[in-house]
């Protein structure tokens, strides 16, 4: 018998797909992260690791209406870069809905819930975090230059670092606003990070824009409160001159091994040539120490092209091949709507059990209140197969959907066209929206189907037991990042729309595969 020997070596990105901003925390044998999610609902996805490679979502952070309005939210706006700590036998999470509210802390027993109700934070900037000691809570955020000038209420802070303490159960601040590290030169310097090792504190910073620029840059001080000292090797983590077919790597943050080695969870893109349509994933490396007490994230400041898993037992592997028959009572985690929990005329799993039951309301593909269930596409190469029951009439309007956002999608859409039932593959890309291809399909359940390669998709179509037909494809780069603008990455999933009017007639989806090439 061969002997069984666990991998050595892991892939990155530990968590694909659009997964930005990454935060990290340790309870025990367990590690927990949590990322950005922006305009969709709910917010804040959490996630749970025994050996920091392997990541299942366990929930979200941010689960009902009194947590997280998004209602009025842009595409990329809503919830920024949140921080996860465990302090005193509870989970506190901080972050910042962009678009409503400011920074905010949620706090819960369990990782996988239920979150307190926010207690808000009066403190400019983004990219809230926070640091236990003493039985004081360090929260330290970024700070822009108030562009009306110094005044009382700003005292005109340079971009950087900015602390107070507060109280993370009300949200009550009982120190001044100190301005902390400015960075090392670079622009947009944000997301700093408070730990501390042995004498020293350490404030990690993000600096050069989240784009090709990006980069993870340090200080130190013998207190939280400075003076910062930068580390003459800044910055420790930056591909913005590499070579390596990941980019844009920053935004770290760390975490302490119970045998005391150090890791880094962080951002990075992978481009299809200047194009990147999956969003900024989440990527592991070690973190080791240098001679001077400062620390090196992989291979000085580059993701190593082995990577070597770290020293703890295999956790579950989680497979990201997923089928969905509806037949739960719930939604599992992965599923995602826009700004809104959708209501259960809108989608139910219980009028039709079984199946998921969509009635489309008035909002247009093109509108930011769509009735749309969807998830994350993870893989460049995949294959999404969605089981459809439905027979449009008038404006009725149902299908499949890769999109970036309101204005950068590409439907698979089922409607009545004079009384014939079709699918048209509809390409909404900026200010154009046009009709590339149509098919008239029998009546009978239908199958829809997207083929994803990394320069390309394909959409296909069949009907009862004719042979699938392919109506055309579409390149992955308009559905960039790039194209598009924003912080997210590409969602597949489900739609229903009356066009300006409620639906006549429910969107019965059968299945839902997500499967990874
Ligand atoms: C964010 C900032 C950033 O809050 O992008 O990569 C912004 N860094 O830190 C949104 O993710």
């Amino acid at each position: 018998m061969p002997e069984l020997r666990a991998p050595t070596t892991h892939a990155n990105p530990v968590i694909p797909g659009f997964h930005p901003d990454p935060s990290i925390c340790r309870v025990g044998d367990s590690f927990y992260l949590v990322t950005s999610s922006f305009e969709y609902f709910p917010g804040i996805p959490v996630f749970h690791s025994a050996d920091l490679v392997s990541w299942r979502q366990i929930g979200h952070c941010l689960t009902r209406p009194s947590q997280l309005d998004l209602l009025t939210a842009p595409a990329s706006g809503g919830i920024y870069a949140p921080t996860i700590r465990w302090h005193d036998g509870r989970f506190y999470v901080t972050s910042t809905n962009a678009t409503g509210g400011g920074h905010f802390i949620v706090s819960a027993e369990c990782a996988e819930g239920p979150w307190s109700d926010p207690v808000w934070i009066r403190q400019d900037g983004i990219d809230p975090s926070l640091y236990f000691e003493n039985g004081a809570c360090f929260f330290t955020s970024n700070v822009e230059p108030d562009p009306a000038g110094p005044h009382e209420a700003s005292p005109g802070f340079v971009r950087g670092a900015q602390q107070s303490i507060v109280d993370p159960m009300t949200g009550e601040v009982h120190s001044d606003v100190r301005f902390l590290w400015g960075g090392s030169g670079g622009s947009f310097p944000e997301a700093p990070h408070l730990f501390r090792r042995g004498r020293h504190y350490y404030l990690l910073m993000a600096e050069g824009g989240t784009e090709g620029g990006h980069m993870v840059t340090v200080a130190r001080a013998d207190s939280p409160w400075g003076p910062w000292e930068g580390c003459p090797r800044n910055p420790i983590l930056s591909h913005r001159s590499s070579p390596s077919p990941v980019q844009a790597t920053g935004h770290a943050d760390v975490v302490i091994l119970a045998d005391g080695t150090w890791w880094a969870v962080f951002l990075g893109t992978r481009p299809v040539g200047m194009y990147h349509h999956l969003g900024r994933e989440t990527f592991l490396a070690p973190m080791t120490w240098d001679e001077a007490g400062w620390p090196v994230i992989g291979n000085d400041g580059c993701l190593p092209e082995r990577a070597v898993r770290p020293a703890l037992p295999l956790g579950d592997q989680v497979d990201l091949h997923t089928v969905d028959e509806f037949d739960e009572v719930l939604l599992a985690p992965r599923w995602i709507t826009l700004r809104r929990p959708l209501t259960a005329q809108e989608v139910s799993l219980e009028t039709n059990p079984g199946r998921l039951t969509m009635v489309g309301g008035a909002d247009t593909p093109d509108d930011p209140l769509l009735v749309f269930v969807g998830r994350r596409q993870q893989h460049f190469n995949c294959s999404i197969t969605a089981d459809l029951d439905f027979t449009p009439a008038g404006r009725d309007e149902a299908g499949l959907t890769v999109r970036i956002d309101e204005r950068h999608h590409v439907d698979l859409a089922v409607l009545d066209r004079a009384g014939r039932r079709v699918v048209e593959l509809r390409q909404r890309i900026g200010p154009l929206s046009t009709v590339t291809a149509e098919a008239v399909v029998d009546d009978g359940p239908l199958r829809l189907r997207i083929d994803a390669e990394p320069d390309h998709y394909s959409f296909s179509v069949c009907s009862g037991d004719a042979r699938i037909v392919e109506l055309g494809s579409t390149e992955t780069r308009y559905l960039s990042s790039e194209v598009a603008g924003g912080f997210t990455g590409v969602v597949v999933g489900m739609y229903a729309t009356g066009n300006g009017r409620e639906c006549s007639t429910p969107a019965l989806w059968r299945r839902f595969e997500y499967r990874p090439l």
